[in-house]
């Protein structure tokens, strides 16, 4: 969000007069501008408050990235707002209409400053898409599967556009129309059914902002963490030393770091193997001891299945 309260811009005209991200934030920000723009259009605009919660809020506050909502009614002119129409070919649900879908996308394009894609600022951000076409996701189960290397990918961009369809989706041919205005992505966060992109839109603007240098508060959480390097985590303990008649693995209080490291790898292969065997499957740089272990592992539990 680019304006200090309001979640929403409530109509064009107050959007095009008041909110140059560019001109607001911390002084820093002021120099250089935010670090990435995100903009989401919605028919339920409130819907996305909760981003203005923690760390992403203090982003935007701090002026590190411009967050804007945009509600897709804004878009129309019937004295409905109508947003959906029957499906062409008949079938259950409704069809979200293409020309607000236009004018609202339109509308984002044209408020691409001259601090965006122009200009010695650009420079800032060197993604795959810095100085191109801004990238537009659009959540959908027929999407590609979004995870951390995505995730990764979408952080080194300046431009995401979150386009949050309900009802049974968008129609088609502004989808298309779209893919030649933006680096467009149908994405998918898992095989089940939403009943709108909203939430999807949130899960990924979450994994990606707190990817940006200077978003997170402390950045070794990030290179330590699970998926990073695509084991999970290892189990973590705090005080007390005992509780509840439980005691935290005796290593763990033994100073002994390069031992704790290892038993600490060796949590991260067991479990992995044991949820996520899948994800074993994609690593190409496990070590000797790291084969070593997973096999003692597929022994112990072949000793404990028989
Ligand atoms: C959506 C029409 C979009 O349901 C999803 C979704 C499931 N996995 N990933 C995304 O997207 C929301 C619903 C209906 C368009």
């Amino acid at each position: 969000m680019s304006e200090p309260s309001p979640m929403t811009d409530s109509d064009t005209p107050a959007e095009a007069t008041g909110s140059d991200p560019v001109t607001q934030g911390g002084a820093s920000a002021e120099a250089v501008g935010p670090q990435m723009s995100i903009d989401v259009v919605s028919i339920f605009p409130e819907y996305l408050a909760g981003l203005q919660l923690s760390l992403i809020g203090k982003a935007v506050d701090r002026g590190q990235l411009s967050l804007d909502v945009h509600d897709l009614r804004d878009f129309t002119f019937d004295r409905h707002n109508t947003v959906d129409d029957s499906p062409y070919g008949g079938g259950a649900g409704m069809v979200m209409k293409a020309e607000p879908w236009a004018l609202a996308l339109e509308h984002i394009l044209a408020g691409r400053s001259s601090a965006e894609g122009e200009g010695p600022e650009s420079a800032q951000s060197a993604g795959p898409a810095a100085g191109g076409k801004p990238t537009l996701i659009v959540p959908s189960p027929a999407g590609q599967v979004f995870d951390q290397r995505i995730a990764e990918d979408l952080a080194a961009r300046d431009h995401l556009v979150f386009a949050c369809g309900r009802y049974e989706g968008i129609d088609q041919r502004v989808i298309d129309w779209a893919g030649e205005h933006f680096d467009l992505l149908p994405m998918s966060i898992g095989d089940y059914v939403l009943n709108g992109g909203e939430v999807a839109s949130m899960v990924m603007i979450e994994a990606v902002s707190r990817l940006i240098p200077g978003v997170i508060g402390n950045p070794k959480s990030l290179t330590e963490e699970s998926h990073e390097d695509g084991l999970l985590e290892y189990p973590i303990y705090t005080k007390p030393a005992n509780w509840r008649g439980r005691d935290v693995p005796e290593i763990l209080l033994s100073g002994n770091h390069a031992a704790i490291a290892r038993w600490r790898r060796d949590r991260r292969l067991e479990r992995t193997a044991e949820v996520r065997p899948d994800l074993l499957e994609r690593l190409d740089d496990l070590s000797k001891d790291d084969l070593a272990a997973l096999q003692r592992f597929e022994s112990e539990r072949s000793t404990v299945t028989e």
